[in-house]
């Protein structure tokens, strides 16, 4: 299993999957003219080795195609993975005798995902209480941001009540030498955490941002895990191996021993500061906004640390990649709880909130309209502004096959379900921010029980007797060539 970042970037290497720009190169739009470039063609992970007013080398675009993401991930297909996670997440702890011996051939995954504490730690090589984050090449993304963003963090804090710990990736956009925002949207686990330190009567909350980690680890901050369970957790079930963690210089954290940069700090619960504008993966800028202020109190690094970032904008980009894998990773997980459901694609151009397709296996009248209903109330699922539900035999990762199923197959005002409810922050459509209407719409075929009166007609197939004729006689119309099927 990977170490660390050093260890991802050379297995790409060595699978020509980076390419290295010795050059020197400004941080500020260049490095991310560059990226998109090259992450709209499926290219390679860039590895900046001069960024202009820095001493650090630069990396992006490690996770941008699905070769990257397998890679990362240590497996060949994302499938390999997905088997393990229901019992993953079947898992808790043995209270009677018979629970603990059921559990007994699970306790090995236990020991396996439970992260494990180091004294001494790479990340914390350098230790420098006199923090400056001009030193780290913090790029700025577009010509509107409001300035420099870490774009690849793991934000990491405890909830205060039960001391169990979350990390999130949540961009943070420097504001001087010692302080950024902390843009955890509303519905995010780090702003639980803030939400309970503010009610439980504390001025502050401790937070350590950990850059650039083992692959699997950076991936797991981005995972959509239901609250209240720890990501470094989830990390060690993907790596089959515990994460290894370290405890922080100056606040009660612990974070990623391999880390290349890490900034501890905390944020006061009553202050909050313009954030944004921010060139966002909606292919929009998000609007500027008052956000939480993080406070750095010490930074601690490597001594040769590699900076890792990425840029969001209109898709497809690189978190485009990521989410795909989340697609894939957490499919079963909805099995467990919608077993009538196939298949599912949320489309890269619908930024993941925006639009979900999902194929069912369809039992009953209106079963494509409680499987809408069922979508909106199932963690971040939560957000998605138009839910398509399809009959099981249609095959979601088409789009020309969707597109025409979709437009064939509904009747607009029997099909479409609309409905309000909670929009991701993100979303630049609503009239209101954080809520808006929802759309759900019923691709399946009608069935005379749901008061279709008309027969819906068959599919048009030719006969196998035909298409076997035909294929074996391919040669004789003089084509040339392999047969085309
Ligand atoms: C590159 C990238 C940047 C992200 N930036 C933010 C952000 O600024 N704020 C936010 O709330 N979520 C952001 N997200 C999404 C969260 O990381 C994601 O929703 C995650 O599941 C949140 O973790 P949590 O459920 O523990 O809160 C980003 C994701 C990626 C891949
Ligand atoms: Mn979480």
């Amino acid at each position: 299993m990977l170490r660390n970042l050093k260890s991802f970037i050379e297995l790409l290497k060595k699978e020509g999957e980076i390419h290295i720009i010795e050059t020197e190169v400004d941080p500020k739009l260049e490095i991310a003219e560059i990226y998109d470039r090259v992450v709209k063609k499926g290219g390679p992970a860039l590895y900046f080795e001069k960024v202009k007013g820095s001493k650090f080398p630069l990396v992006i675009n490690l996770f941008g195609s699905a070769r990257r993401m397998n890679l990362a991930l240590g497996v060949s297909r994302i499938e390999e993975i997905t088997g393990k996670l229901t019992e993953f997440l079947d898992m808790k702890m043995p209270e009677t005798l018979t629970e603990k011996i059921k559990m007994l051939p699970k306790l090995h995954l236990l020991n396996k995902m439970t992260p494990k504490t180091v004294k001494h730690a790479p990340c914390q090589e350098v230790v420098d209480p006199n923090p400056n984050l001009d030193e780290i090449p913090v790029i700025q993304c577009w010509p509107d941001d409001a300035g420099r963003y870490i774009t690849l963090p793991m934000v990491i804090t405890k909830d205060p009540e039960t001391g169990i710990r979350n990390v999130g990736t949540y961009r943070m956009q420097v504001f001087d030498r010692n302080s950024t925002g902390m843009h955890w949207q509303v519905h995010k686990d780090g702003t639980a955490h803030f939400r309970k330190t503010k009610e439980m009567g504390k001025k502050r909350i401790e937070v350590a941002v950990a850059l650039g980690a083992d692959p699997v680890t950076i991936f797991s901050a981005v995972c959509p895990l239901p609250f209240g369970i720890d990501e470094f957790v989830f990390a060690g079930f993907l790596r089959g191996e515990p994460v290894e963690l370290v405890k922080c210089k100056t606040v009660d954290l612990e974070i990623p021993a391999e880390s290349e940069f890490v900034l501890e700090g905390y944020v006061d619960v009553d202050e909050r500061r313009v954030e944004g504008p921010f060139g966002d993966h909606t292919g929009y800028y998000s609007l500027a906004k008052e956000f939480p202020v993080f406070h750095i109190q010490c930074v601690t690094r490597r001594h040769n640390p590699v900076y890792p970032t990425t840029v969001v904008g209109r898709p497809p980009m690189e978190d485009g990649w990521m989410a795909k894998a989340i697609e894939r990773i957490f499919l079963p997980l909805l099995r467990t709880q919608l077993p009538e459901i196939v298949d599912m694609n949320l489309p890269m151009e619908g930024a993941f909130h925006n639009c979900v397709l999902v194929s069912i296996k369809k039992s009953y009248p209106q079963h494509a309209k409680k499987i809408m209903h069922s979508i909106w109330g199932l963690g971040q699922l939560m957000f998605e502004k138009m839910v398509l539900v399809f009959d099981a035999d249609v095959n979601l990762q088409d789009s020309g096959e969707v597109a025409w199923r979709a437009f064939a197959n509904v009747d607009p005002k029997r099909d479409m379900v609309f409905t309000d409810g909670p929009l991701d922050e993100l979303d630049i459509s609503s009239c209101y921010e954080l809520y808006g209407s929802k759309v759900g719409v019923d691709c399946t075929r009608k069935w005379p029980e749901e008061g279709m009166k008309r027969p819906w007609p068959p599919d048009i197939v030719m006969s196998d007797a035909v298409k076997k004729r035909v294929t074996e006689r391919w040669k004789e119309y003089g084509f040339g060539g392999p047969v085309q099927k």
